[in-house]
Order: C-alpha cells, then structure tokens, then sequence
C-alpha cells in the first residue's frame, strides 16, 4: 500500500518535484545518484502518471513497448519482460510499479497530494511549495514533472451536472472498473481515448452512441504478443537502439523517407501507404514521405488512402463519410485502434456528428443535440485534456516580481526550449511547450529532458553558482524559433490540442517544437557544452 509508505514531507530541500510518472521517477532516481536531495508530490495514490489516471477500456499507448521504455539503466531493459507490441495501461502501470520498488523510489514520494503553489523569493533566491494540505517546503529548485496530458477536460456546455445516470471521464477511471453490461451508453469525444475505448465499450453495452466533433485518422494497430526471438534480438542490440532513438524525429527510428509523394505513381504511392497500413504503426505511415507534414497536396494522398479504408470497412457510406476527416493527415494526433472502424458494422453502435447536430446540453435522461434527444444509462466523456499547459497554470507558480505563469503565458505560453521560462529563476518543466515533446516518443523526450536538466543543476553546483533563468531575448527567439517551424508545416491547419483549438478562449498557438527530437537534442547539448548561453546564471 503506496500510503502506509507516503514519507513526512520535509520542511526543506534541494529540489520538489512535481508529479509521480516518468519524469518525476526518473528525475528523483537521477537526483538520488547526485547526491541532491528530492521530494516528489503526486496527487494520485500511486506512481504512473498518465498510466495511473487513464484506466479506461482498451487503453493503450500507441509506440511500441521496447521502445516505450526507460533506457537510462542497462539492467532494467535487460530485467523487465515485456509481454505485448503495445502494452495495456494495467501493463504499463506494472512496469513504472516495478521501476519504483526497484529504485525504492517510494520512500521520497508524498502521494495524494496535489501542489496548489509555487513563489519565488528573490531574496531567498529559494522557491515556497504550498500542497493541498498546507504543507510548505522550501527548495532551491522545482521541477513540474507534470505531464503533457494530465489537466482533463470535460464539454463546455450546460447541464453537466443534471445527469441522473452514471457519468466517467476517460482520465479518471474507477479502479475497479465499470461495467456496462445491459447499458445505453452515450460517449462524446473521438481522440485516441475516444476510439481505443468504443470498441470494447460497445463489445459490452446494450447499445452504444458515440458523438463525434472531428473524426480521427486511425491505424488498425496489429497488436500481439511479443515473440521470444524479438525481444531476444532487442536485448541484445538495445545500446544501438536507443542510440538511434535519440537521434530520430519522432523518438522512434524509422527510416529517413528520400522521396516526395507527388514524384512517384499512385501505384507506388499507395503500395507504401497500404505497407504501413499494414504494418501497425504510425510512424511508418507519418514517414514514407518527405513532404506529409509541409505540402497539402502531398497529404492529400494519404488522406484519400485513409478515406478509401474507412470506406472499405465501414458498411454504411453516410457513417463512412462522416469518419472520414477532412484536416491533412497527421495535424491531429493520429490513433491506433483495435477494431475502431468495424465497431461501426454493428447495429448497436450509432454515430451522431456532431458537425450535422451539435451539443446543445446534458439532461437529466441523457444528451440532447440541435436535432434529438438521446436517452441513457452511462454517459462517457472521452473529451481529452488542456493540453501542455493545463497543468502548469493550474498551479499558482510566481516567478520574480510574484508575476504568476499564468498571466504571463495569457497569450500563449513562452519558453526557452521548453525547458524554463523567463522570470521564473530555478524552475524546470519536463516536456514544457516549445518541445518536441507530444510530437514524440515521450519516455524518449522525458529522459533527454531530466537528464539536461540535472546537468545544468549539476554546473551549477560544480561553479558555485545558485540559480539558472532564460534570457527574455533567448526565450523570444526561441517563440519565434518554435513558430516559424510549424509554420512550414500544416500542423497550423487543423482545430488541434497541439493549437489549443480544444479550449475555448485558449489562444491559438502552435505548442511543439516541430523540427524533432534529434535536432533538439543536439540544440540542447551544444547549449549546455558553450556554458548555457541564452541563460541567466548567477552566483
Ligand atoms: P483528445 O485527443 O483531445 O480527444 C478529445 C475528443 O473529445 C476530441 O474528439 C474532441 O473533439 C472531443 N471534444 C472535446 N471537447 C468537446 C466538446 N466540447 N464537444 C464535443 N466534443 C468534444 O483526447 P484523448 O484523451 O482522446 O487523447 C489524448 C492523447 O492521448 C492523444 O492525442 C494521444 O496522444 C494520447 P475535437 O477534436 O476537439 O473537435
């Protein structure tokens, strides 16, 4: 019982940190070996992050295992089995369970316990923490671990509460499960959760309605059981891989495409596509081609691929062309499904678009759009999160002058290489907007992230110096940086979390850094061997 083991929090040390799931594990393990001292506060009961939250039906994660995994300790790749192409959330959490008793994490970790602020004393030159349960520590460092996609979010429209029947959001999941069986249940929302969720929901409910706001472009994901001899020839070659993990785009090596899509046949083109169709995994069908991601007319044909599928697959042609999406390919965080499309086939399972007939409001018997009343037993929202930011303004963090982040970040958030930003002296985030985080491996980015940051608090440790800040001129040109990459892209193209398009009033502003992990690496390294620049350092 993770509780019985929740330590007394200190009054005072080296670094808090905030959040118990890969980054916040990693980070205390690497702080432990430095010899600083850490304390982790979690708002969940356990370690695993966005695994320990997103206990819904048929959750996934949509890289593959071997690769979605620590490589910071030979041993521990070496040690941990793992048991399928594309884990199970319960298989996830297993493992970062496993990482925790093995690195005796636990003892430094304060759990259900959410941090509400975060103030800066310039005389001090230390940071106040203050929980939930008005504990206060000092540190000379913080660190929001905080995840990408932890600050969910439920539809803006009236009546939430009305609702007399059972109501679940995908990231907070019972424990113990729910179980539909003989129930009408309606699900709002289409995104990664929405679809790897439908499918087994529907396997279960008496009748299941789905609304849809913008479909998903979904790749069958071909998940299986992983062979001996794979996992075998992994081990053996595993210092390579990761090697070749760090310096990929995405986090995950794949061939570097050479061609344009618009130089080759269509026969060409679409024997490619079909092969990454084919081959279970997103990537592969992100890179066949040079220019997916930069030119409309070249994404033009893997949209009409993915068209051409959903329409082979799904029966009914008006449902088939209401899942077919219209943004470019890949401007959206693409799924992976088991059964997603065929889910449709079903007589049980309705799609009501919500383009055609939109939310009006939640009532006491169920949903009721611009069209129709919908009556049920269970309604889930699957209706995502306020992505990237979300959970760094949720808590009150005032930086020099007690300026907070959030008003600072009003017209968007503003970083130096999404790892600190200006006026906020000694504080770190992992995977930070202006990143490449969420546009890659995370467990690749986590650690690329926790390892920088550790350096750079080790130089100052080894220089006598006591605190590292962006410089307002870096981090401006960084913005401009991060921007001028997506705008040779299409990502602006589409209504994405990646934009803020999810939140009403979030301004419009395209998050990730885009030119991937490799080129950041290299970015970030060469920084911390030139002595920071683009930072304040001060003694
Ligand atoms: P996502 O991908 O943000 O999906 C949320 C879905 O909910 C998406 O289809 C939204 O439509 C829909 N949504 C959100 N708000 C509303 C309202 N107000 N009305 C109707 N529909 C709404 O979150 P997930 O949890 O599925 O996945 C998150 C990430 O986890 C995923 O990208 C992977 O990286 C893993 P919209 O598209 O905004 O029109």
């Amino acid at each position: 019982d993770p509780q019985a083991q929740t330590p007394p929090v200190p009054s005072s040390v080296d670094v808090v940190i905030v959040g118990a799931g890969f980054s916040g594990m990693y980070l205390l393990h690497k702080l432990r070996t430095m010899g600083m001292s850490a304390v982790v506060f979690e708002a969940g009961t356990d370690v695993g992050g966005t695994w320990y939250w997103n206990r819904y039906p048929g959750a996934r994660v949509d890289v593959e295992s071997l690769a979605y995994s620590y490589s910071f300790d030979p041993d521990l790749e070496q040690d941990f089995e793992w048991q399928e192409r594309y884990p199970t959330q319960p298989e996830i959490l297993r493992y970062a369970q496993y990482v925790a008793d093995r690195f005796d994490l636990r003892k430094d970790i304060v759990f259900r316990t959410r941090v509400t602020a975060a103030h800066y004393g310039e005389d001090s030159r230390t940071w106040q923490v203050r929980t939930e349960h008005e504990d206060a520590v000092t540190a000379r460092f913080v660190v929001m671990a905080t995840g990408c996609l932890s600050s969910s979010k439920l539809p803006e429209i009236p009546g939430l509460d009305s609702f007399k029947g059972e109501t679940y959001h995908t990231a907070h999941w019972p424990h113990e499960g729910v179980d539909f069986t003989g129930k009408r249940v309606g699900l709002i929302g289409t995104g990664s959760s929405g679809v790897q969720s439908i499918p087994v929901i529907a396997e279960q409910a008496a009748d299941l309605t789905v609304f849809q706001r913008t479909p998903a472009y979904s790749l069958p994901a071909r998940n299986r059981k992983l062979r001996a001899d794979e996992i075998s020839e992994m081990k053996e070659n595993y210092r390579a891989y990761r090697q070749a993990q760090k310096e990929s785009g995405f986090g995950i090596p794949t061939p570097v495409p050479t061609k344009s899509a618009l130089e080759v046949s269509e026969e060409e083109r679409d024997a490619r596509f079909e092969e990454a169709w084919e081959s279970g995994s997103l990537v592969n069908l992100l890179t066949t081609y040079t220019d997916l991601a930069l030119d409309q007319d070249a994404n033009d044909t893997a949209k009409r691929f993915i068209h051409r599928k959903i329409h082979e697959i799904v029966e009914d042609p008006q449902t088939a062309a209401d899942l077919c999406p219209e943004y470019p390919v890949g401007t959206k965080r693409p799924c992976l499904d088991t059964h997603y499309y065929e889910t449709y086939n079903r007589p049980d399972v309705h799609l009501v678009n919500l383009q055609r007939e939109p939310l009006v409001e939640v009532t006491d018997k169920g949903v009721r759009t611009a069209a129709d009343e919908y009556v049920f037993d269970a309604i889930v929202y699957a209706t995502g999160f306020d992505a990237m930011t979300g959970s760094l303004t949720n808590v009150d963090i005032r930086g020099r002058g007690g300026a907070s982040l959030k008003e600072t970040w009003s017209a968007g958030p503003r970083t130096y290489l999404g790892i600190g930003s200006a006026g906020f002296p000694n504080l770190f985030m992992i995977t930070g907007p202006g990143s490449p985080s969420v546009l890659s491996n995370m467990i690749v980015s986590i650690e690329q992230h926790v390892d920088w940051v550790c350096d750079a608090i080790d130089h100052l440790r080894q220089q006598g110096l006591t605190t590292i800040e962006p410089s307002q001129q870096a981090q401006d040109e960084w913005v401009d940086h991060v921007n001028l990459i997506a705008s040779h892209t299409l990502y602006p193209k589409a209504n994405s979390w990646y934009m803020g398009a999810n939140v009403p009033g979030k301004p419009r502003v395209f998050m990730p850094y885009a030119g991937g992990v490799g080129e950041y690496r290299k970015k970030c390294d060469q920084i911390a061997a030139d002595g920071y620049p683009g930072f304040v350092l001060s003694a």
